[in-house]
Order: C-alpha cells, then sequence, then structure tokens
C-alpha cells in the first residue's frame, strides 16, 4: 500500500497522507513520496492542493522507530531531504494548499499543516508541538510559522510544553482557519477546496507570493513588490474576465490563467 494517496479531481489534487496504523507518522519512505506529489501538483490540470491523513490522524510527525534505526537517514538527512523540501514546496506551490486535520497532528505532523494556506480542523482534531518532550526543537518552520500565527508568547509556550492545542481552542487563538463538526468536517473542508479551485489560481498564486515577501519585508519594500505583483495579476485573463463579468452582471468564469 502506498504510503501517500494521490489523485487529482476536478481540478484538485487531493493527498492523503496514508500510514494510518502509524497515526500517518513520517518515514523517509512517505517523506519522499509526499515531494514528489507536490511536485506532480505542478500542472495546469491542477489549481488546488488538499491535504489530509487517513484514519484517526492527520500525523504523528516524524517516526520515531526510523531515527533509532541504525540504518535509517539521521537526524541531519530528516531535516535537509525530508522536511524542509516538503514545506518549502507548500509554500512555493503556485496555487492554494488547504490542509484538512483531521485527527491529531503532532511534530513534524502539526508544522507541514499550519505552513499550509487554510488550515481546517475536525473537532476532534488537535496540534501538539510534541518536539520539547523528546528533547528536539520545533522544526518543519514551526519556530517561523506559529509565532507569526498566534504571537510569540503563546508559540513559545506551547513549544515548551507541548501541551496538545483542542482543534476549538486552536480556531479561537488563530492557528488556524476553521474548525468543523467531525461529521460535517471533509464535505466543508472539501467545499473550501472547490471553491479555491474555481478561483483566479494566477491571483492566488500572486497573493500567496505576496505573503511569503511579507515575512521578510520592510512596509516600503512590501509596498514596491504588491504593485509589481498587482501588474502581473491585471494581465491575467482571469482579471479581465472578472472585470468583465462585474460589468456585464453575471457570474464569472475563471480558468486559471
Ligand atoms: O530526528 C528527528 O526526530 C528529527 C525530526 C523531528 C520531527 C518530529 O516530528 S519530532 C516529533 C515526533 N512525534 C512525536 O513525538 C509524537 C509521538 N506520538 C505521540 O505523542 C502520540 O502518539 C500522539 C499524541 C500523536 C497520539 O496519541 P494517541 O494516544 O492517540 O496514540 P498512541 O497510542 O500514542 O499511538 C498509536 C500508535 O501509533 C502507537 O503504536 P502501537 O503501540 O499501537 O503499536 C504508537 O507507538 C504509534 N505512534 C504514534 N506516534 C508515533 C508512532 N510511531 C512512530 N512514530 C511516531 N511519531
Amino acid at each position: 500500500m502506498s504510503s501517500i494517496l494521490f489523485e487529482i479531481r476536478d481540478a484538485i489534487a487531493f493527498i492523503t497522507l496514508n500510514r494510518p496504523e502509524k497515526l500517518n507518522a513520517f518515514n523517509r519512505e512517505m517523506a519522499l513520496s509526499l515531494q514528489q506529489k507536490l511536485d506532480d501538483c505542478k500542472s495546469n490540470e491542477v489549481r488546488c492542493v488538499f491535504l489530509t491523513g487517513a484514519g484517526k490522524a492527520f500525523s504523528a510527525g516524524q517516526d520515531l522507530a526510523e531515527v533509532v534505526d541504525p540504518d535509517g537517514p539521521g537526524m541531519q538527512r530528516i531535516l535537509s531531504e525530508h522536511y524542509n523540501p516538503i514545506v518549502t514546496r507548500i509554500r512555493k506551490l503556485e496555487m492554494p494548499v488547504v490542509a484538512a486535520v483531521n485527527g491529531v497532528a503532532a511534530g513534524a505532523g502539526a508544522n507541514i499543516a499550519l505552513c499550509s494556506d487554510i488550515v481546517v480542523a475536525a473537532e476532534s482534531a488537535s496540534f501538539i508541538q510534541a518536539f520539547s518532550k523528546i528533547g528536539l526543537i520545533p522544526d518543519s518552520g514551526g519556530t517561523f510559522v506559529l509565532p507569526r500565527l498566534i504571537g510569540w508568547q503563546k508559540a513559545s509556550a506551547l513549544m515548551m510544553l507541548g501541551e496538545k492545542v483542542p482543534a476549538k481552542e486552536a480556531e479561537r487563538i488563530g492557528m488556524i482557519y476553521k474548525v468543523f463538526g467531525d461529521d460535517v468536517f471533509m464535505e466543508n473542508a472539501k467545499n473550501i477546496a472547490k471553491f479555491l479551485a474555481a478561483m483566479p489560481t494566477k491571483g492566488l498564486a500572486l497573493t500567496k507570493q505576496a505573503l511569503n515577501m511579507s515575512f521578510s519585508s520592510g512596509f516600503e519594500e512590501q509596498l514596491h513588490d504588491e504593485d509589481i505583483l498587482q501588474q502581473r495579476a491585471a494581465s491575467t485573463e482571469d482579471y479581465k474576465e472578472g472585470v468583465n463579468a462585474f460589468i456585464e452582471k453575471r457570474i464569472p468564469k475563471f480558468r486559471g490563467i
């Protein structure tokens, strides 16, 4: 059975972490396969990525059996060859990535979800910066993303205490976008992806790029970058379609070009 399930349907790439008996913990094979699948999304066919987990968990982070395996990849390769390329791909992908957190998301599993563009969770899901409990520091971009989402103090406490944050609390503190009841979660999460896949994809990609740039820019530099990116957005077919549809009082039909 493949550790990553991948299907493209209605312009959405559905990616499912698929080691449910290990709570979708990442081993090397799964990490490399996820990178490959994210690369496979770079086609005109795909306008949104939907990332979720099989079974009861989203992901328990690094497979701890692999880190004690003398034939395993070892710490240095785990970050440089597994997690850093995954979160970099998610941030650079020129389309929205929706993380549909169906259950517990711990360690790298949590931080991979949190670097996605829109994070939604089932009410029974939870987020754990599990690293401190085994003597590690948060990785997979966690020390960068989490304080920006919820503020330095809260991030610092969660990272040090390793507390489980229930989905509702994660929503309340701005860690994630929305929580849905377990029974309607998947349907609602997929509807968000469906909505995004019908939007002006290039405009969304440029929005993402502007947000990425804002992490390291000053205000004036960001205004300058917004200007450049807005020119690019304004040169897309979807922008023309959006304006024409508004003027003609009809529903726009965006093609992602
Ligand atoms: O070298 C490096 O490690 C660098 C990379 C770092 C990146 C990281 O992600 S570090 C953080 C690694 N993850 C963790 O420390 C989390 C460990 N897991 C847990 O704390 C708990 O399992 C959960 C809170 C996620 C879920 O708890 P619960 O009670 O729902 O499930 P459980 O009973 O603990 O686990 C169910 C099974 O999954 C169990 O196996 P068994 O006993 O039924 O055969 C458990 O051992 C297994 N499992 C859970 N997490 C992992 C795992 N197996 C391997 N690796 C795991 N991370």
